[in-house]
């Protein structure tokens, strides 16, 4: 759609206010506007990709420069529409269920909906509203799998500023949310970015990695972080990673955890990121007694249902390996010895090695 509406250009400053006054009734943090120039960036991901940090995730350089230049990936884009929504949803300590080593630590974005349908769900219903406002005009939303460098545009729209984590944060929220954006023809007034970063001298994230995933400040070599090699990854975990792996079997947030911005993170309104199934506090051995029809069953509409059942359990195996050992551990690795998947056959004889079983 291009923007052909027959009635008066509307009073664009106005429409911003409007659209960030929307967004916060539709459940959305809070809204920012920028421009498209992303030149700045665009060094920094070649080198990212130079280096080979993408590992096996193609898609990142599949589109080439599209990714830093939002006008060639949507053509007529002016203007980008930055969004940011919290998904802490309460539940058991982060901290605790990390400390057990019987427990499984699933990432905090992960306890409830998948947030791609839930974002995109209500960043379209904010699109079709500036429709009503403004007539037909060209846009298309995105949340996080499009090649678009979502962090940079919302820093350069003044939502927050980036952490030496990669991630963004801001004072008022910390960083546990997701990003979502409207790319529009719209010639929306853009914001400024923050006019200071707030990360100081502080290394902790960095400090804190298991992996030592983040190389340098704002440099974070995908190929070691927990979160690629526990979803991302589609073959075996390689064998160095896995000790430190420990007990997370879907994503991480040790950089965020750690984060002194953190401390007082926005919990999250909506009741689509309610935790389900007692994810935020389950033993490994519950989740890895589940059949593949439980694992479908449970985990529709979860974006734990993406990564499959054999990569599920071949991560339950290497926590389960990790794990204090337990006579009810090493029978339940017994019992997986001959699954049907080579994936999952290869960590959990891992597991039974290191757990001391065999
Ligand atoms: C690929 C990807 C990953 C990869 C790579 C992460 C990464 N830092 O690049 C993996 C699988 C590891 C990952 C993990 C996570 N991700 Co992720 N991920 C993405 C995705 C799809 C693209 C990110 C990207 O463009 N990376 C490419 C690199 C080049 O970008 P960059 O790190 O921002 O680098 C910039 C600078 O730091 C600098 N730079 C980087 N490297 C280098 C190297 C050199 C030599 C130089 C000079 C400069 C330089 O240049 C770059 C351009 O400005 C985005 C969604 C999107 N479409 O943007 C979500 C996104 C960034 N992820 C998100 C989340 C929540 C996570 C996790 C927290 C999930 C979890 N709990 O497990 C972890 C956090 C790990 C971490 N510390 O980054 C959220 C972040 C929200 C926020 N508050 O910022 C996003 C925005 C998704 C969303 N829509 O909400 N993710
Ligand atoms: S832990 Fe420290 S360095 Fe890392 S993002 Fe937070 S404030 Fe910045
Ligand atoms: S998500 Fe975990 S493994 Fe990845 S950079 Fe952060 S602390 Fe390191």
């Amino acid at each position: 759609m291009t923007h052909t509406g027959s009635r008066p250009a509307p009073d664009y400053p106005q429409l911003a206010q409007s659209i960030k006054t929307w967004a916060q009734a539709l459940g959305f943090a809070r809204a920012a506007i920028t421009g498209i120039d992303l030149s700045h960036a665009e060094s920094g991901l070649n080198a990212w990709l130079a280096k080979g940090f993408h590992g096996e995730m193609d898609y990142m350089a599949r589109h080439g420069p599209k990714r830093a230049r939002p006008a060639e990936l949507v053509p007529n884009t002016v203007s980008v529409i930055s969004i940011f929504m919290p998904y802490l949803s309460g539940g058991q300590a982060p901290d605790a269920v990390l400390a057990d080593t019987s427990k499984a630590y699933i990432s905090r974005y992960a306890l409830g909906r998948d947030y791609h349908k839930v974002l995109r769900n209500r960043l379209q219903q904010l699109a079709d509203q500036i429709a009503v406002a403004v007539g037909e005009y060209g846009h298309r939303v995105f949340v996080d799998s499009a090649p678009v460098l979502e962090v940079e545009l919302a820093k350069q729209a003044g939502l927050g500023w980036r952490g030496k984590h990669s991630l963004l944060l801001n004072r008022e929220f910390g960083s546990f949310y997701f990003l979502g954006e409207i790319f529009t023809d719209l010639p929306l007034p853009a914001d400024l970015p923050l006019p200071a970063e707030h990360c100081g001298k502080c290394t902790a994230c960095i400090d804190a990695c298991p992996t030592q995933a983040i190389v340098a400040p704002y440099q974070v070599d995908a190929r070691r972080c927990i979160s690629y090699l526990t979803i991302e990854l589609k073959g075996a975990i390689p064998l160095e990673f896995r000790k430190a792996i420990g007990n997370r079997v879907y994503g991480c947030d040790d950089c965020q955890l750690v984060c002194p911005w953190n401390r007082f993170a926005a919990q999250s309104p909506e009741t689509d990121f309610a935790i389900r199934h007692g994810l935020d506090n389950v033993t490994l051995l519950e989740l890895f007694a589940w059949s593949e029809a439980d694992f479908m069953q449970k985990m529709a509409g979860s974006p734990i249902y993406r990564i499959g059942y054999a990569k599920w359990l071949s991560n339950l195996a290497i926590g389960l390996g990790n794990a204090a050992p337990n006579p009810a551990i090493g029978a339940a690795l017994l019992a997986r010895q001959q699954d049907p998947s080579e994936l999952v056959r290869e960590h959990v004889a891992w597991a039974l090695k290191n757990g001391g079983y065999i």
